[in-house]
């Protein structure tokens, strides 16, 4: 014990650490430029473009972005800020997002793919779907859903898997103004069911089953528990459209409810062909509802606007993504979550590009699918998030070798990544030749916040990058100075200004979308000046000395030792410079001494077994790179993590793990199984070692039970 609090004062590296800001250890990393054939092509290529975007051409410097679409009428005011923070961007214009996806690429690219399916079974070929029959689909689902009732401004829920009636759902709701809600396929029947219910919506979309790691699933199972449970919450669902995975058969097991389920398939047989005039929506009027998970039950349903939302996805993924008519993009994200929303669907079809869904799992059969994919469809740009790059790494690091695919660009989203990983992303997936972009955004803010413009800023490992065009970060600390690039020092990140693609309120409570995301900063309530609201993104961050940004990860997901921040991200990185380790979380342990300890989670390379020497490994590597301050307490060597199901470590059920106790909700892990086996490995050799903590405060129990949101 001596020993350990020697361990602190001694410490001089950290000394000067103080409660407001994170220490950041991280090593910085070394530059890698865009080849020279990348710059040749690349929509932004001419640093110039920055002059456009700087704060005093703000907000007109996002008409560009608003000129990429088509408008029956334009706007009168760019933004409108009188009742701030409920920004109104492209007032008065009108427009609809489903003929600017659809209608307008019939005259030139009518019998261009705008997506090709592929199905998970290698034995079922890809579908090719032009702009032409995408067309044709989206009118003549939109005349189904006119035929039922729904008109603009009503809520419809699908919860739908990759396939690309999704997208053709979702454009044509968008086609008549109806508000869509898409859940995650792989979330359970009951958290569709409060979604529903939150929304308000009457009708919910679902399919009989679809394919996970060779498995048909019964899907439609879960519609019945949707509804009854958006039942007990007081919101009637009148119908439940199904449709079917394989037209004309159904492939699930529960049976249809008389007067309430109906086959799109039937449905749409009656309306053959059948055109629907897009409705003139006006750009503030809202497109659809994204949940995402807060820190309290009740989630949040994040309303995008028509108009700025599209204008932001089509300018983001014009310069970021890089698109061109002849490139085959293929994001590996789901539709169910912004990702999909953003860079599969509006952004990709706003701009007429062919688009790639993937039904399945990335590595089924095995862990080479994505690279047949891609040599199959000649995909070049290509996007996914580092806990799939992760993965891929540790069940097939030497897979992309084999296959004759080359990406040109390539994207990471949704968490940090460590710079191991992303080295591995670049020499192997990408084989040196892509360009890397690393894009830092959220559910909330629709599109790209930080990233490097592919064909100027060169890439660097484990950096977001710049702010990306007209978006004006800083770096505050908890009283809101400002904390300067190149201190070393990290704090809140906030975005100055507003930007086309920010929500526009959280569904139904609009006071918890103003003290959320606005309040912390803000020092006047009444200004409608948008310099005094700064939006509060959650995220830890730190600026180096040449603009770029580090994301630590969630605010709350910091381990304060000793009164010293330790970033979560920052310890993990260092776990994974050690070779046999494939994913590592680190978490609090309640220490009476110290207040807060590190414990380390890792998992391993396959082909390595759990051995004290990797322990030793990752210890070393911590102390050594970090300090002595995050020597973990313990480090486990578990078979794998709980994981969300867009692939987030869920640092909260480790946590609780750790400090024994109540794991929460599980239901909506992708793994729910691994938490027992987890907690039995590490709550028997706690035992074994007299580690069972104190009855915790209720101060300590809820910051483990939120220890990194979710
Ligand atoms: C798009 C998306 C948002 C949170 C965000 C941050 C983390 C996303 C990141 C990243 C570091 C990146 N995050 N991208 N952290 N580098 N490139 O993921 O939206 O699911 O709402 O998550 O994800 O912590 O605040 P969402």
């Amino acid at each position: 014990m001596a020993d350990d609090l020697n361990d602190v004062t001694d410490d001089d590296e950290v000394s000067e650490s103080s409660e407001a800001l994170i220490a950041v250890h991280w090593r910085d990393e070394g530059y890698y430029p865009p080849p020279p054939e990348f710059v040749a092509q690349a929509n932004a290529s001419d640093p110039a473009i920055r002059e456009q975007f700087t704060e005093d051409k703000f907000p007109d410097s996002f008409i560009a972005y608003a000129d990429l679409l088509d408008w029956y009428k334009r706007w009168d005011t760019v933004l409108d800020t009188s009742n701030a923070p409920f920004w109104k961007w492209f007032v008065g214009g009108e427009l609809n997002a489903s003929y600017n996806c659809v209608d307008r690429h019939l005259a030139d690219k009518a019998n261009k793919a705008a997506l090709i399916w592929v199905p998970e079974p290698e034995s079922e070929a890809h579908q090719a779907i032009t702009y032409r029959e995408l067309y044709v689909r989206v009118n003549e689902f939109a005349a189904v859903l006119k035929d039922l009732g729904l008109k603009a401004g009503d809520r419809i829920t699908f919860h739908m898997p990759m396939v690309p009636e999704l997208p053709v759902a979702m454009l044509a709701a968008a086609r008549l103004g109806i508000v869509h809600s898409q859940v995650f396929a792989g979330f359970s029947g009951t958290a569709a069911g409060h979604r529903i219910a939150d929304s308000g919506s009457t009708v919910l979309v679902t399919i009989d089953g679809y394919y996970r790691s060779g498995e048909l699933l019964d899907h439609k199972v879960k519609a019945d528990e949707a509804v009854e449970a958006a039942a007990k919450e007081g919101q009637h669902v009148d119908k439940v459209l199904v449709f079917r995975r394989y037209p004309g058969q159904y492939s699930a097991k529960t049976p249809m409810v008389e007067g309430r389920d109906v086959f799109v398939d039937d449905l749409l047989a009656a309306h053959k062909a059948e055109l629907v005039e897009p409705v003139h929506l006006q750009a503030t009027d809202p497109l659809f509802l994204m949940y995402t998970s807060g820190t309290t039950g009740r989630p949040k349903g994040c309303q995008h606007s028509v108009g700025g939302y599209l204008s932001y996805v089509a300018g983001t993924t014009k310069y970021y993504q890089d698109v061109h008519p002849d490139d085959t993009y293929w994001c590996l994200a789901d539709i169910g979550w912004i990702t999909g929303h953003s860079y599969i669907v509006y952004g990709p079809l706003a701009l007429g590009t062919t688009s790639v869904i993937y039904e399945g799992t990335p590595n089924y059969p095995d862990a080479a699918r994505p690279w047949r994919i891609a040599v199959q469809l000649g995909v070049n740009i290509f996007h996914t998030s580092p806990t799939s790059i992760r993965m891929l790494r540790k069940v097939g690091p030497d897979e992309p070798a084999k296959y004759d695919y080359h990406f040109k660009h390539m994207t990471t989203v949704g968490e940090p990544i460590e710079p191991e990983v992303w080295k591995w992303y670049y020499e192997s997936v990408g084989k040196g030749e892509a360009v890397i972009v690393d894009t830092w955004w959220q559910t909330e803010t629709g599109g790209f916040l930080g990233s490097t413009l592919p064909g100027i800023d060169p890439a660097k490992p484990g950096s977001c990058g710049p702010a990306a065009l007209g978006i004006l970060p800083a770096i505050l600390d908890e009283d809101g100075n400002e904390v300067p690039a190149g201190s070393g020092k990290a704090g809140n990140i906030v975005i100055r200004n507003p930007w086309p693609g920010v929500f526009q309120t959280i569904w139904g409570q609009p006071e918890r979308f103003v003290s959320t995301y606005y309040a912390k900063y803000n020092k006047d309530p009444k200004s409608t000046d948008w310099h005094d609201w700064p939006y509060f993104a959650g995220d830890g961050a730190t600026q180096a000395a040449d603009g770029y940004f580090r994301i630590l990860g969630r605010v709350d997901d910091v381990i304060n030792v000793a009164g010293h921040r330790l970033g979560t991200k920052e310890l993990e990185s260092v776990a994974l410079t050690v070779n046999e380790v494939a994913e590592a979380a680190a978490v609090p342990v309640v220490d009476d001494v110290r207040g807060r300890v590190v414990e380390m989670y890792v998992s391993l390379k396959p082909g390595f077994a759990p051995s004290a020497e990797i322990e030793a490994k990752v210890r070393d590597a911590i102390v050594k790179d970090i300090g002595k301050i995050a020597r973990p307490k313990n480090i486990w060597i578990v078979p794998d993590m709980p994981k969300t199901r867009s692939g987030k470590i869920m640092r909260r059920v480790i946590a609780a793990t750790s400090n024994f106790t109540d794991t929460g909700d599980i239901t909506t892990l992708a793994n729910p199984e691994i938490v027992e086996k987890i907690r039995h490995q590490v709550q028997s050799a706690k035992h074994a070692k007299g580690e069972v903590p104190r009855e915790l405060s209720e101060a300590e129990l809820n910051e483990i039970k939120s220890f990194g949101a979710e």
